[in-house]
């Protein structure tokens, strides 16, 4: 199948040149990815098949979530630029409640200053997230599987607290609550359930002095409290540059490659999402999704199949 700007040029090839960070090319296979249609699962299981049949590995995917304002995207900013310049590369997936599908402002201008602009080894996508409330798009898992053969480092960055920090943790190798001091009091409020998940957490804006320092002893005493086990707390000013080499670290010590692992949960959900509970319940009656997948060879062969079925 050809990719379309030029008869000659076939997905095999555009998977190369992403593999190269250019950007067109990774934009088009995300593009793919995206597409919940049937033709695209093709498109995918090709670009999926030529990847790593051209040596591609599984980076780590990172989970940030957090309240509107807690510093997450600032804090993607100051990361963004700590992996770069230690030679790594970073796609970041931003899900917004309110971004539209294409051209939504992602990382406030603000942000954007401080990521390097024309760094290939960096790239964004937004996408809008399924519920009004926050929590994944339809297709971030797709997207990630992708990103993730590409660079390094994905940082899937979800708005709120709560369903979107489950979300993103059944697709992350680690997933951090990111808290701004201001929003301190909310730490009071999280129920034992939510804060098990994270498996860190990061204070932002610790350059607003007291208030950080109370937010710190709140989130310590609320771990206590909630009887969940030993979690690292991260104090992190993007503004000032601060704590971000020591959490690029910690991340960078994140070990990769566990998408592969997530796929049946992952097909499972997609079949109760994209074709009903009498589908699932027959995907069950069929063995499950892991028996399915293996079956018929891959995430998007089964799509392909589970769609013709
Ligand atoms: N003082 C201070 N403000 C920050 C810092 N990081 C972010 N902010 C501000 O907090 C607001 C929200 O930041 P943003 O990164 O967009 O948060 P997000 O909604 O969680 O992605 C913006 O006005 C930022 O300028 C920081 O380290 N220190
Ligand atoms: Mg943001």
């Amino acid at each position: 199948m050809t990719a379309g700007w030029h008869v000659s040029v076939t997905w095999p090839e555009v998977a190369q040149a992403a593999r190269a960070h250019q950007r067109r090319a990774v934009a088009k296979l995300v593009t793919q990815f995206e597409d919940p249609r049937p033709a695209a699962a093709a498109v995918r299981r090709e670009v999926i098949a030529a990847l790593d049949a051209d040596g591609a590995r599984l980076g780590r995917v990172i989970g940030l979530t957090g309240a509107p304002g807690a510093g997450k995207s600032s804090l993607v900013g100051a990361l963004a630029t700590a992996i770069v310049a230690d030679g790594g590369s970073l796609a970041v997936v931003a899900v917004d409640p309110s971004s539209p599908v294409s051209g939504g402002a992602f990382l406030g201008d603000r942000t954007r200053v401080r990521f390097p602009p024309d760094e290939p080894r960096l790239y964004f996508r937004s996408q809008p997230s399924r519920g009004a409330l926050g929590g994944l798009a339809p297709s971030t898992f797709q997207v990630c599987r992708l990103l993730a053969r590409l660079y390094d480092t994905v940082i899937v960055e979800t708005v709120g607290v709560g369903q979107s920090e489950i979300e993103v943790a059944a697709i992350a190798d680690a997933t951090f609550l990111v808290i701004a001091p201001h929003g301190g009091d909310e730490v009071q409020f999280m129920k034992a359930g939510i804060m098990e998940i994270p498996d860190g957490f990061v204070l932002s804006k610790d350059d607003l002095g007291a208030g950080a320092e109370r937010a710190h002893a709140q989130l310590r005493a609320a771990l206590r409290l909630s009887g969940v086990g030993p979690r690292p707390i991260f104090r992190t000013s993007a503004q000032r540059g601060a704590g971000i080499t020591e959490l690029a670290q910690v991340w960078a010590a994140i070990s990769p490659g566990g998408l592969t692992a997530r796929e049946p949960a992952q097909f499972a959900r997609w079949v109760a999402d994209e074709h009903g509970r009498a589908a699932a319940a027959r995907l069950n009656a069929a063995g499950g999704a892991a028996a399915y997948l293996a079956a018929h060879g891959g995430f998007d062969a089964a799509q392909l199949a589970f769609a013709g079925a």
